[in-house]
C-alpha cells in the first residue's frame, strides 16, 4: 500500500535513478532529480543532516541531528539542497517553525531516532521537491530486499562531507544477525532500528553527514514508487567489516509521525 501524509502523490522519482555499479563510501552520484524528497537539514547554512519530505510543511529527519549540544535551535534552518548542494538556483532555505523530537528518543542508545520538522512557510512541490511514501503501520521490510540510501555524508576519499548527493544499493539484513554483529558494543540493535549494507565486506555504508536521510525500498510491483523504511541513525565506524549501517525503523513510528502532524493542526487538505 502507498501511503503518504498529505494527498500528493509520494515517493516518485521525476528522473528515473539509475544505478551504475553500487558501490555514499563507495557509493555514486545520483543522477539530477531522481530523489526529490531528499534534503539537507542545515544549521547557519552549514549541512548537518540529511532528511526526508513528508507533506508540504513536514520533514523527517534524526532526533539526534538536532539533539546536539550547544546548538542554538533558534538559529536552526532547513535547507532544501538538491542536486547542487551550495549553488543551485534550485536550492532554497525554508526555516523551521518547530520541531518535535521522538519522546522515547535516547542519545545514548540511539533507540527512537526520530524527529519532525515543521516548515514556517510550505513547500512547493515540483519535479525536483516531492514527498516519499510512508510505509503502512508496523509494516516491516523483508530482509535481502535492496533498498537504497542518499546522502551528502562522507566520501571515502576525501572524508569530507560531500559536495553532490550521492546514493548506495544496500540489502537489508536479518535483524538476529545485525544484532549479533554488535553483541559486544555497549550499543544494542532493538527492534525499533534495522540494519542494511555488507557486514562482509569493506567500504560501502552510509556515513557522516549522511544521517537523517532516508533509506528507501522501491515497491516490489516495480510500479516506480519509493517507501521510506529507513533513516539513517548510527553504526561502528563506516564501512567497516562486521558493523552495518544502523537505521530508524519507520514502519515503527507510523502512527506517531501521522498523530504528530495531524495534532499539529496542520495535516494537509487536497490540493
Ligand atoms: C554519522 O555519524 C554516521 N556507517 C552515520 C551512519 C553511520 C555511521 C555514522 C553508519 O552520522
Amino acid at each position: 500500500s502507498v501511503l503518504s501524509v498529505s494527498d500528493h502523490i509520494c515517493g516518485m522519482p521525476s528522473n528515473q535513478p539509475r544505478f551504475i555499479f553500487s558501490r555514499i563510501i563507495g557509493g555514486e552520484e545520483a543522477v539530477p532529480y531522481s530523489w526529490p524528497w531528499q534534503v539537507s537539514v542545515q544549521i547557519s547554512d552549514e549541512h548537518i543532516c540529511g532528511g526526508a519530505v513528508l507533506a508540504k510543511e513536514w520533514v523527517v529527519t534524526a532526533a539526534h541531528s538536532l539533539s546536539l549540544d550547544g546548538v542554538d535551535h533558534a538559529g536552526l534552518v532547513f535547507c532544501i539542497r538538491h542536486p547542487h548542494p551550495y549553488k543551485s538556483d534550485l536550492s532554497l532555505c525554508l526555516s523551521v517553525k518547530q520541531y518535535i523530537i521522538h519522546p522515547s528518543f535516547n542519545k545514548t542508545t540511539m533507540d527512537s531516532d526520530i524527529a519532525l520538522l515543521q516548515l514556517a512557510e510550505p513547500l512547493e512541490f515540483n519535479p525536483y521537491v516531492g514527498p516519499v511514501c510512508l510505509p503502512a503501520k508496523e509494516e516491516a521490510v523483508q530482509p535481502s530486499r535492496v533498498c537504497v540510501i542518499t546522502g551528502w555524508g562522507a566520501h571515502e576519499a576525501d572524508r569530507e562531507k560531500g559536495r553532490k548527493l550521492h546514493q548506495l544499493e544496500v540489502p537489508i539484513l536479518v535483524l538476529d544477525t545485525c544484532q549479533s554483529y554488535y553483541i559486544n558494543l555497549p550499543s544494542k540493535v532493538t527492534q525499533r532500528m534495522i540494519c542494511a549494507g555488507f557486514p562482509l565486506e569493506e567500504g560501502k555504508d552510509s556515513c557522516t553527514g549522511d544521517s537523517g536521510g532516508p533509506l528507501v525500498c522501491p515497491s516490489e510491483d516495480n510500479s516506480g514508487f519509493y517507501t521510506l523504511h529507513g533513516i539513517t541513525s548510527w553504526g561502528l565506524g563506516c564501512g567497516e567489516k562486521s558493523y552495518p549501517g544502523v537505521y530508524t525503523n519507520v514502519g515503527v513510528f507510523v502512527d506517531w509521525i501521522k498523530h504528530s502532524v495531524n495534532s499539529s493542526g496542520m495535516y494537509e487538505k487536497n490540493n
